[in-house]
């Protein structure tokens, strides 16, 4: 089983990057962000909590999403790896990931990090606000909270999985497909 952590901040190109990794790999992709917004297009209760919070820029709280990420585990047995897109967000998601996956007699095999700067961030988020009328894509001042919340609750992640031997980085600032070679080139590495 090969399960991939996607890591980054908003808008680093998380969600991009899944869906090539899925094309090459068959993994299954888990994106909170995604089920989120599927929690809210169906007016649940679990969504109308959480859009509350998302159009604000802050976290949704973590058993909300430790709940959702053991339920898709749980609908998905025979999957041959999983991409955890958005996911760990906080020490506490990373613990009970890692805890998940063991009672499965699975582990993580790494974290991949796409780096690029908060300038770029904000341009590209923006844009897409203006494309796709995510209310969290729309305001500097959202987008600016969203970067602490990832500074404050989620960078820290970076240090969790390095400590496990399982951190790689790549330069997340290029075309999509350079950037895809350069995940490709860990992910071959891996399943050597
Ligand atoms: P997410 O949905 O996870 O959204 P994201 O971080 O904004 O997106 P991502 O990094 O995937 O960017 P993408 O590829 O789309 O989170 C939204 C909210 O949900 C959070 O703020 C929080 O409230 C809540 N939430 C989600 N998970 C949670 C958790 N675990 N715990 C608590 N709360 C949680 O790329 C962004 C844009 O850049 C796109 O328009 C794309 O086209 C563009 N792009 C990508 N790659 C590019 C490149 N190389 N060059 C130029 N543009 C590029």
């Amino acid at each position: 089983m090969l399960n991939l952590v996607l890591f980054g901040p908003p808008g680093a190109g998380k969600g991009t990057q899944s869906q090539n990794l899925i094309a090459a790999y068959g993994l299954i992709h888990l994106s909170t962000g995604d089920i989120l917004r599927n929690e809210i297009s169906q007016g649940t209760l679990l969504g109308t909590e959480a859009k509350k919070l998302m159009d604000e820029g802050l976290l949704v709280p973590d058993a909300v999403v430790i709940g959702m990420i053991s339920n898709k585990l749980d609908a998905n047995k025979e999957a041959k790896g999983f991409i955890f897109d958005g996911f760990p967000r906080t020490v506490a998601q990373a613990e009970a990931l890692d805890n998940l996956l063991k009672s499965k007699k699975a582990s993580i095999a790494a974290m991949i990090a796409l780096d690029v700067d908060s300038v770029e961030l904000e341009k590209r988020l923006l844009l897409r606000g203006k494309n796709s009328g995510r209310v969290d894509d729309q305001n500097p001042e959202i987008i600016k909270k969203r970067i602490v919340e990832y500074t404050n609750k989620t960078a820290v992640l970076a240090s969790f999985y390095a400590s496990q031997n399982k951190f790689y980085s790549v330069n997340g600032i290029g075309s999509i497909d350079s950037i895809f070679d350069d995940l490709n080139k860990i992910v071959i590495s891996l399943i050597k």
